[in-house]
């Protein structure tokens, strides 16, 4: 067995009885109850599978599905049989995952079955060889070719520098890259982060993770996921966030994990008490800012401090509130830099930058990924010649060491936790019929944080609609990045070197959707 495979170490940490149940389905028509020894025939299964189709080593498996604890076993098994993970979000539609699959090329797509005609489409396109099917409710070729595979599996030998995964995250310009992310990358951070975040053995009275996050990002796939697992810690698992549902499982669980928006949410909700909360050891936020207004709202309500954390598909997680004490953990700030990982705030020429003073974030250690999919040039631009990666957020290191993002240098909206780049947008935009040029911003939104908009200019003798332009775009894009309004103006204001003013256009569109 190799060490390097991230899955070697998390089948480590199953608890000895592996007849305990490792995950409990809280929102499928009747409970599921998958134990330990379920995780660990389900992904040898799914892994001779892959074995079976004689991949070449490393092959990319593109993965667009509802989000099932079969999904999840889909991802440790192509961990295990040393394939690399390449998770889709669902709401992308085919413009999108033709570019990701004619981008990465992978070996094998695992996509919905209703979506079966138009994405195996796509993908023999692309070359892929095998085009699978899973579905929510336990059905699909995937599983059932799976059945007829052996429950027994040797996890692949791999060293830690060797890929376990493409994250597609869309750059300040131009289309999406694949951020590689390495075994190494995944289990360092999963291991600072299980003596950070203080996680309890099932031998230390154990730990429930109520997991109600997608599994196609950073934040649920491998913070939450991988925690619980190397943590041999039952997860009672949300395919959807639903607050009152969420609330109502709070009681039998330990830790919570999610983005501002479900934090919002679940205040929105009288039944979150300090009752509901009473067995709770730990709330974390990270993804999008979490305003200071939520951290106290939620301090009073619960009686439980939000311990906020900062992280990127790049980096995974690069700084931590404090987990002791509670005390420690600063609203407005997202911590400290985690063990091994360093964290410097630089200036425009890249020169280090007294505490306190606002630059560039940049990071340096394990977790940072091997650079973009075939994307080498772009690689380069991202990193100092000293090795940092630049984040292209923006933010200063207090005397004290806490680390505040106050910005982002890259053009980029968070709206409820996905990531949505303008110039993306306004290229669909100005495709469109009669559109001359476009502007999009995020402005204050009460529920998702950040919220798409978009100001659109007429081609002369045009006449544009911006419903019409929504619903062209609701066909064509997933459908968090289609704006929430649209404005028909006759100029886009710019400035003395011809620029667009976007500051301009969120000041004027700021209380559109605020509180
Ligand atoms: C849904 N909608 C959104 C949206 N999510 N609009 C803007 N932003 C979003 N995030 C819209 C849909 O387009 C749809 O509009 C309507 O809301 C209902 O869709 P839904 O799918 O039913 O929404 P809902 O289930 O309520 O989803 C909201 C949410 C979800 C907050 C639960 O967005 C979510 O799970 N976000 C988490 C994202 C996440 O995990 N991020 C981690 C990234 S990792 P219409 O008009 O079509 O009806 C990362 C690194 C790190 O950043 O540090 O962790
Ligand atoms: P992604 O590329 O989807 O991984 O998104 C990463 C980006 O999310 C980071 O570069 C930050 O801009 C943002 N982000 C993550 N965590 C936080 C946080 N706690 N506060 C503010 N922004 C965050």
């Amino acid at each position: 067995m190799s060490k390097g495979n991230l899955f070697t170490a998390l089948r480590a940490a199953f608890p000895a009885d592996l007849d305990q149940v490792a995950i409990e389905t809280a929102d499928t028509p009747q409970p599921l109850y998958y134990t330990w020894r379920d995780l660990d025939r389900g992904t040898a299964m799914m892994a001779n599978l892959l074995d079976s189709l004689k991949l070449p080593a490393a092959s990319r498996v593109a993965v667009q599905v509802e989000k099932s604890v079969e999904a999840l076993m889909l991802y440790l098994a192509v961990l295990r049989a040393g394939h690399v993970y390449l998770p889709l979000n669902n709401a992308y539609q085919a413009s999108e995952i033709e570019y990701f699959l004619g981008n990465a090329e992978p070996a094998v797509v695992v996509c919905a079955g209703r979506h079966f005609g138009w994405v195996s489409q796509l993908a023999f396109k692309a070359g892929t060889r095998h085009v699978f099917t899973l579905d929510d409710d336990r059905s699909g070729t995937l599983l059932e070719r799976t059945a007829f595979h052996a429950d027994t599996h040797e996890p692949v030998r791999c060293r830690s520098d060797d890929l376990a995964a493409i994250l597609y995250t869309s750059g300040t310009t131009g289309r999406s890259k694949g951020a590689m992310l390495t075994h190494g990358n995944l289990l360092s951070n999963a291991q600072v982060l299980k003596d950070c975040w203080g996680w309890r053995t099932p031998a230390q009275g154990g730990d429930v993770l109520i997991h109600a996050l997608p599994i196609f990002h950073v934040h649920g796939l491998f913070v939450a996921c991988h925690g619980a697992l190397l943590n041999g810690s039952r997860m009672i698992w949300f395919a959807k966030f639903d607050p009152k549902a969420v609330i109502a499982r709070l009681p039998e669980a330990t830790v919570f994990m999610g983005v501002p928006t479900l934090y919002v949410r679940m205040l929105g909700e009288a039944a979150l008490t300090r009752e509901t909360c009473r067995n709770m050891r730990l709330f974390v936020s990270g993804s999008a800012p979490l305003l200071l207004e939520t951290f106290r709202d939620w301090q009073q309500r619960t009686g439980h401090t939000i311990l906020e954390r900062y992280g990127m598909s790049e980096t995974v997680m690069l700084t931590s509130n404090p987990y002791a004490p509670a005390s420690g953990r600063r609203g407005g700030t997202v911590g400290f830099p985690l063990p091994g990982v360093g964290v410097r705030v630089c200036d425009d020429q890249g020169l280090p930058m007294a505490a306190g003073d606002i630059g560039g974030i940049e990071v340096k250690g394990p977790n940072v990924f091997r650079g973009y999919w075939r994307m080498p040039e772009k690689t380069a631009d991202e990193f100092t010649n000293d090795g940092w990666f630049k984040t292209g957020d923006v933010g200063r290191i207090d005397a004290d060491g806490y680390v505040t993002i106050v910005g982002r240098s890259k053009d980029l909206i968070i709206s409820g936790g996905y990531n949505v780049y303008p110039a993306e947008i306004e290229g669909y935009l100005n495709d469109m019929p009669g559109v001359a040029e476009s502007a999009v911003v995020g402005v204050p939104h009460a529920d998702f944080g950040e919220a798409v908009i978009a100001v659109v200019v007429a081609k002369p003798g045009a006449a544009l609609d911006a419903q019409a332009l929504i619903a062209a775009l609701k066909g064509r894009i997933a459908n968090f990045k289609v704006p929430k309004a649209v404005f028909v103006v006759p100029d886009l204001p710019r400035n003395a070197m011809g620029k667009v003013q976007k500051n301009l256009l969120r000041e004027q569109h700021r209380a559109l959707f605020a509180r």
